[in-house]
């Protein structure tokens, strides 16, 4: 089976993660995804409204979501991929380019993004409701 690893914060879980997801798994066996903590979210600059554990907790819920790890710093995506026998690691295509170290260990793959929603367009809808 191959196996694609994905790397995000997933707050406001919402339909762009679960395309992505959807998207992946027409693609690959099984998918891992790794999902960012409260204190890597500090170390990039963003702070997550939804807590881990129920970032996790969606995640997993997530049909075609098959396994979910954290993510707790930028350096740990080789050995993700080399503990975890990725053959994929895909993105969306706001990180397009910025991953393709990992070229040499396993194929880098970025997918469109779904147009039109985004966690901090969703914060800013509920403000303004
Ligand atoms: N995404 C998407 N379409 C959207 C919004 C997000 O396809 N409308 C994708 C992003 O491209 C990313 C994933 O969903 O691949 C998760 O997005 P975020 O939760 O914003 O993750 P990010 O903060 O970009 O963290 O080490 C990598 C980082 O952890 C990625």
């Amino acid at each position: 089976p191959t196996i694609a690893l994905t790397y995000g914060t997933y707050d406001l879980f919402h339909i762009g993660h679960v395309r992505l997801f959807e998207r992946i798994k027409q693609r690959y066996d099984r998918l891992i995804v790794a999902v960012s903590t409260d204190e890597f979210n500090a170390i990039k600059g963003k702070k997550a409204v939804v807590p881990y554990a129920d970032r996790v907790a969606m995640v997993r819920a997530c049909r075609y979501v098959d396994e979910v790890i954290p993510e707790n710093d930028w350096g740990q995506k080789e050995s993700d991929v080399l503990v975890h026998g990725v053959d994929a690691v895909v993105m969306g295509s706001d990180w397009t380019g910025r991953f393709d170290e990992l070229k040499s260990l396993c194929d880098v793959v970025y997918l469109p993004r779904t147009e039109g929603v985004s966690s901090t367009e969703l914060k800013a809808d509920v403000v303004a409701a």
